[in-house]
């Protein structure tokens, strides 16, 4: 009896074609994604800058998050922090590589998720892990107005060896979800106004100027530190959504507010998603 093999035809555009090569994979995959969630705001809470201060930092912070609970619907990320930075030199005195140190750091940012969550638990908001970040969020937020999670990426063992130290830190991870998820909007909170020209805090810092508005471009040719991750700066070339993204300082009581509600209060980053 004569068989067919139709079963093993699927059509597809990019079946019979390498995908090495950009010039024939651009026409189907150079469409702009959807955005899945646009209504969302993404707030970065800087683990060294808040959350390692204390409850003098912290619940100012959590005061102004939960006054923003009906007015937005939030996914809130914390940084890493101090006992990441302790965990980095114990491990590198160790000779571990990047991808164990990695994960380490991870759980440091996952921490000070904990400790906020529980803070904004009375207001219905939970910590949720990077898998449920990943698969569940939008049921998650169906059910509260906000959620707590790690701003780390999981990369763990996967972490690019360009350095000792993880390059892919709580800045970029939240910028890679923010952008990911197509959201309206991604505010990393500092303890300092914004950007400048050289680090405030630092033995030049009374020639700091800071800086209104700048963009991903100009921030790869500053040589000197920066308040965010570098990797933050290479990753924001090609974002597809975001096409800005502001640095305020959570010290000074309503900067978040203003941020989310679009006021320019801190230091605005155009991104290569940026039209104007
Ligand atoms: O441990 O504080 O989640 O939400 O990147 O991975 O290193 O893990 O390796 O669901 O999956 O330490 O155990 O830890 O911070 O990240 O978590 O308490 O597999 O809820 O088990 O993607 O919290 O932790 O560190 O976020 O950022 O058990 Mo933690 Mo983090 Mo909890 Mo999570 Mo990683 Mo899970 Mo995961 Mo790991
Ligand atoms: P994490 O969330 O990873 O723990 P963080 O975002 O809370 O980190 P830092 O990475 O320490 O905190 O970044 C904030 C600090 O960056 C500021 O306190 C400031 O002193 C410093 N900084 C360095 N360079 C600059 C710069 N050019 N402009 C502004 N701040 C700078």
């Amino acid at each position: 009896m004569a068989q067919t093999n139709t079963i093993k035809h699927v059509a597809s555009a990019l079946a019979r074609q390498t995908l090495q090569d950009s010039t024939l994979t651009r026409p189907v995959a150079d469409k702009t994604p959807i955005r899945i969630l646009p209504w969302l705001q993404v707030v970065k809470i800087g683990g060294r800058a808040i959350m390692d201060r204390g409850p003098e930092a912290i619940l100012p912070v959590v005061d102004e998050l939960r006054k923003l609970l009906p007015e937005h619907r939030m996914l809130i990320l914390t940084g890493a922090g101090i006992r990441a930075r302790h965990l980095y030199s114990v491990g590198l005195d160790l000779g571990l590589p990047v991808g164990s140190l990695a994960p380490l750091a991870a759980s440091e940012a996952g921490q000070n998720g904990h400790m906020l969550a529980a803070l904004l638990a009375p207001d219905g908001v939970s910590y949720i892990e990077p898998p449920t970040i990943a698969s569940q969020l939008a049921i998650h937020l169906s059910a509260a107005r906000a959620v707590v999670g790690s701003a780390f990426a999981p990369y763990h063992h996967h972490e690019f060896p360009h350095s000792r130290l993880p390059m892919h830190r709580a800045d970029t991870g939240a910028f890679l979800l923010a952008d990911a998820l197509g959201a309206a909007g991604l505010t990393i909170v500092e303890d300092v106004d914004g950007i400048c020209s050289t680090d405030p805090n630092g033995p030049d810092g009374d020639k700091a100027q800071w800086l209104g508005e700048t963009s991903h471009a100009e921030l790869a040719r500053h040589t000197g530190s920066l308040p965010v991750d570098r990797a933050l700066i290479d990753v924001m070339a090609n974002a597809r959504h975001i096409g800005r993204v502001q640095v305020v300082n959570g010290l000074v009581p309503g900067r978040i507010t203003a941020a989310l509600r679009g006021e320019h209060v801190g230091t605005l980053i155009r991104t290569g998603a940026c039209v104007d």
